[in-house]
């Protein structure tokens, strides 16, 4: 690990349970006081101003919970998150099964604040905590043969309601290419707003690929598998036509059904100044690279 670090996260540093449970009341008691007469989108659109805890918190799409933007926040409350592990499989020098407890003490998580623009039928600014999935790769020796890695969502029918519907088909599972994959832009997320990440949002890690559309960023990962050949991913399996592999923000590449062109920021209220949507989300110069030669409207 090229970064050594002390930790001082401790289970003390839990969100307590009352907050976590009410904290639609909490938080909207806050942003009466702080932050009214500033709407998300002017916040926003100032540099790389964050939204509010709210709107990242009780807008979100984990269909393992229901396909409502409402359900996650609702019903998410039943994932039982401690003990969580992850299995590392596949192309790595040490397989095996990693506590989440024992990866949080391996990384450098301290103060590392990464806010990114994400990106779908809306875009929002997420303050979020976490480290480089090139880290938490690195601690089982990612083979030269490794091409791809692929990811997969824990399943509980017991403690997610949607998945005894067939609308996806579970496990919930997304895949990147190696070299996306060790990025420094792509991390693994533990948390929002110094905060643990609500679960609702993907607790307790889950993949951010901020040039992707949202859909790429799996949530609560239990398994990551380092393998030669390009992953399944859950969408592209739903509909080849509409979703592919890659699923890079593009504004030249219309999805079937509706542009891609522009975007809305959330916050703003349905009558937001809809805004371009940028090639790469707006990181084109860091990511760019990883295309060249390669025709984006065939790898979309
Ligand atoms: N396991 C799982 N991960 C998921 C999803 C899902 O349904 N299940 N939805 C994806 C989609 S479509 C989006 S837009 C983002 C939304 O992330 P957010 O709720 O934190 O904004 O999560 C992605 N990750
Ligand atoms: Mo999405």
């Amino acid at each position: 690990m090229a970064r050594r670090w002390t930790n001082t996260l401790t289970r003390d540093d839990v969100t307590p349970e009352h907050l976590f449970l009410n904290r639609r009341a909490v938080l909207g008691g806050l942003a009466g006081v702080g932050l009214a007469g500033l709407p998300g989108s002017a916040r926003a659109q100032e540099g790389l101003e964050p939204n509010t805890w709210e709107e990242i918190t009780s807008y979100n799409n984990y269909y393992e919970f229901g396909t409502g933007k409402d359900d996650p926040a609702r019903y998410a409350d039943a994932l039982t998150i401690d003990p969580w592990s992850v299995r590392i499989d596949g192309m790595v020098d040490r397989p095996g099964t990693y506590a989440f407890e024992d990866i949080m003490d391996q990384m450098d998580i301290e103060e590392r604040i990464y806010r990114f623009r994400c990106v779908e039928a809306w875009s929002m600014v997420v303050p979020w905590n976490g480290f480089e999935l090139a880290d938490l790769l690195s601690l089982a020796g990612v083979q030269d043969r490794a091409r791809y890695v692929a990811f997969e969502t824990v399943l509980r029918p017991d403690e997610m309601p949607g998945t005894r519907f067939p609308v996806l088909d579970w496990p919930y599972v997304e895949g990147l290419r190696i070299d996306e994959a060790m990025h420094p832009l792509t991390i693994m997320a533990t948390g929002i707003y110094g905060r643990d990440i609500p679960k609702q949002n993907g607790a307790p890690l889950r993949l951010v690929v901020p040039w992707k559309y949202g859909f790429k960023s799996i949530k609560s990962v239990v398994r990551i598998t380092l393998t030669d050949e390009e992953p399944p991913t859950s969408w592209n399996r739903a509909n080849p036509r509409e979703y592919g592999f890659y699923s890079n923000v593009n504004p030249e590449v219309d999805h079937p059904r509706w542009s891609q062109a522009t975007e809305r920021m959330i916050g703003g209220g349905l009558f937001a100044r809809r805004q371009p949507t940028l090639m790469f989300n707006g990181y084109a110069d860091e990511v760019a690279g990883l295309y060249d030669g390669m025709d984006l409207t065939e790898f979309f």
